[in-house]
């Protein structure tokens, strides 16, 4: 049998995904405009104490000098429409420039953004906001899940924020992309169960934010699927993302197994945890790894999945 990127997909078919981060999701999707602001405002109150002071980082920030001026100079009506904005995907200019941040250049941006509405500088809440029902009823939702599904809820929400790029015609080629100095060595690991060399190879290089070496391990035409996403396909589209996306990552694999299945294939599914710089320590994600890897042992396929539950890190169920 030849495999084909869709029937990789199902590779350990039997693992729990987090669904409850995509219905949270599309809960929230449903508010109107200003209950969302609300939504995220009461959900960072809660989330923001466990983030890493230094996560943002100075040197991030000062990537975005010229938009934050700008905000400052605004009135507090401005500010409140700007947020309302964003939050609609309406054609502004900074509607434009947000949609050209990375992820994580978007977390920062709101992080300053929710500093200095404690501050004052920029419009706080209003005082008197009564909460609506239905935005209670997501943040019950929210309650419910645990921390690594609910930063993962605010981070989509924060994600989807600002014009679509695509829409837009003068696509700026740069983006902006935060780094995150790395504070302690790559963490050691050994992974119970797995030795196959390229699984191996791709968790270390990974946890020193060496994409280049990351990105040799896949086939020509292997393809990587994020949490909740649709593979991305080939060398230079894995490596744009990993830019974007995999910066400071703590990646700590404990348990996996591996098997050789048809022509060669041999198939891997390894979990553990993995930490954002933005909280660290403080919100382990479970997470798994299934791994496809050609005859040659290179990555044809590599599936990152967000666990329904502590207990899915020791279903290494092979079907
Ligand atoms: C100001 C305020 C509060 C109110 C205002 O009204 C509106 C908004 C938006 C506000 C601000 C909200 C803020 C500041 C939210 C911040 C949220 C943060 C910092 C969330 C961070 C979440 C990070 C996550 C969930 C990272 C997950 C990463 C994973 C699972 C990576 C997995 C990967 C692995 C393991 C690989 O092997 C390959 C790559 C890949 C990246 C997929």
């Amino acid at each position: 049998m030849t495999y084909s990127i869709e029937s990789a997909r199902n590779i350990f078919s039997s693992t729990q995904v987090a669904d409850a981060v995509p219905a949270t999701t599309a809960m929230f999707a449903q508010l109107n405009i200003d209950d969302q602001l609300a939504f995220l405002w009461y959900a960072y109150a809660e989330l923001g104490r466990t983030i890493t002071p230094a996560a943002p980082g100075k040197a991030n920030l000062q990537l975005m000098e010229g938009i934050f001026n700008d905000i400052k100079q605004m009135s507090h009506e401005e500010q409140t429409q700007l947020m309302r904005d964003l939050a609609s995907n309406a054609d502004t200019p900074i509607s434009r420039s947000y949609a050209y941040f990375g992820v994580n250049a978007k977390l920062g941006f709101w992080w300053q953004l929710g500093e200095w509405m404690k501050e004052g500088i920029v419009a706080p809440m209003p005082s008197g906001y009564q909460m609506s029902t239905q935005v209670k009823a997501v943040l019950e939702a929210v309650q419910k899940i645990d921390q690594s599904q609910q930063i993962t809820v605010l981070r989509n929400t924060v994600v989807n924020m600002g014009f679509d790029p695509s829409l837009a015609d003068n696509k700026q080629a740069e983006v902006i992309n935060f780094k995150f100095p790395r504070t302690s060595l790559s963490p050691q690991f050994t992974i119970e169960g797995v030795t196959e060399p390229t699984v191996l190879k791709y968790i270390e290089a990974m946890n020193a934010d060496n994409f280049e070496a990351a990105v040799a391990l896949f086939a020509n035409n292997g393809a990587l699927q994020p949490p909740f996403q649709k593979p991305i396909v080939g060398r230079e589209a894995i490596t744009a993302y990993l830019r974007d996306e995999g910066q400071g990552l703590v990646m700590k694999p404990t348990k996996g197994v591996s098997e050789t299945i048809e022509d060669g294939y041999t198939q891997h599914k390894v979990t553990g945890t993995v930490e954002t710089p933005w909280f660290g320590g403080n919100v382990g994600m479970n997470i798994a790894w299934r791994f496809l890897l050609d005859p040659q042992g290179q990555i044809y396929f590599v599936a990152i999945d967000l666990l329904a539950s502590p207990k899915e890190l020791l279903n290494l169920t092979r079907k």
